[in-house]
């Protein structure tokens, strides 16, 4: 997006944020134009495009302008004021195909690292190996455009990378039991309720770009697949707004660490390790055409991101439990 596209939703926030702040007395548009230094116009086409988006504004002569109701949606400019991650540029935020295809679009158009694509629902969500990711509305499908200067065998990292953030932020939204499934999978007790889809564009030996696509049960709506968690039974209804910032936030501080160690996993490997789930059980991992790569006691992660099982290090593959 334009800087000029970014300037306009960072107004819309401050727009809506002075809405909500008049709360039922309303604000005038005048008052609106003064404190954003816009015109009356603009502020009109902003109150036009809120209500488009489904935002409920009440106008009347006298009062101005009355916040009723705002959808709950994971929109640019409600996120913009919660994020501290540097450099997000966000896009979206309403229901898409897959935000994985949106954000490879727009990473062949030369978009730049941490571009960041949202929905609150998608028709064609797309897991591994051809799966299907179901993503009724309710749920936050976030797609990542990175551009990191790793060599392409370093890429897997992401995945576990996404997965330590996603875990970090439910904690930090009030979910005390999370556990990782390698390589790409997180869990609640009740099950799974996040999944990451890496898809990457590269040479021999250099990363041109990687969608890191992540899909999480945030609210359990008519739709819910069942089996699988969602946040909101453990910790109430959420804005997808502020579950995304929060993500953002933790996803991209890892990144940036990342990047400073040289893309060495190391400096997570403890951390990873501590919340991995099957670590002192017997596991069987197999390759993609359902053989056996490796048996025995999962004891963790290496600075490679490979898990190690019993003496193999495994860089990839599906792990069940033996027996
Ligand atoms: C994954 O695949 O877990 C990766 C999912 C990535 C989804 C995100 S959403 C944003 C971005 N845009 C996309 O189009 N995709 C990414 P995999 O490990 O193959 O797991 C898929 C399996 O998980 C399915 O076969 C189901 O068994 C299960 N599943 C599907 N939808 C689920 C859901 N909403 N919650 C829990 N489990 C689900």
């Amino acid at each position: 997006m334009s800087s000029a596209g970014q300037l306009s939703e960072a107004r819309r926030g401050r727009v809506v944020a002075a809405l909500r702040a008049a709360g039922s007395q309303g604000v005038s548009g005048e008052a609106l134009a003064t404190e954003l230094n816009i015109s009356r116009a603009a502020v009109g086409k902003h109150i036009a495009a809120l209500r488009e988006a489904g935002y409920v504004i009440d106008s009347t002569p006298g009062a101005g302008h009355i916040l009723q109701s705002a959808p709950n949606l994971p929109l640019p400019w409600e996120i913009y004021p919660q994020l501290e991650a540097q450099g997000c540029i966000l896009h979206g935020g309403f229901a898409t195909g897959s935000t994985n295809d949106d954000a490879k679009a727009l990473a062949r158009q030369g978009a730049a690292d941490k571009t960041v694509v949202l929905a609150n629902k998608q028709m064609a969500g797309k897991g591994r190996l051809g799966r299907t990711w179901v993503s009724p509305e309710g749920g936050l499908y976030l797609s990542l455009v990175l551009r990191p200067d790793a060599f392409p065998g370093q890429v897997a990292h992401l995945s576990l990378i996404v997965g330590l953030g996603v875990l970090r932020a439910a904690r930090k939204l009030g979910v005390e039991e999370v556990y990782l499934k390698w390589p790409n999978d997180v869990f609640l007790s009740e099950g799974k309720f996040c999944g990451t889809l890496l898809e990457m564009s590269a040479q021999a030996d250099c990363v041109d770009f990687v969608i890191a696509g992540t899909g999480i049960n945030v609210n359990r709506g008519q739709d819910a697949l069942p089996g699988s968690a969602y946040l909101s039974d453990l910790v109430g209804e959420q804005s997808l707004a502020r579950v995304a910032a929060v993500l953002l936030n933790e996803i991209c501080a890892l990144y940036d660490q990342w990047k400073v160690a040289g893309y060495s996993f190391l400096p997570f490997v403890a951390e990873y390790t501590e919340h991995l789930s099957l670590v002192g059980q017997d596991v069987c991992v197999r390759r993609m055409d359902g053989s056996i790569l490796a048996e025995g006691v999962a004891r963790g992660v290496d600075e490679n991101g490979c898990l190690l099982v019993g003496k193999t290090a495994v860089i990839a593959g599906d792990v069940t439990l033996r027996g």
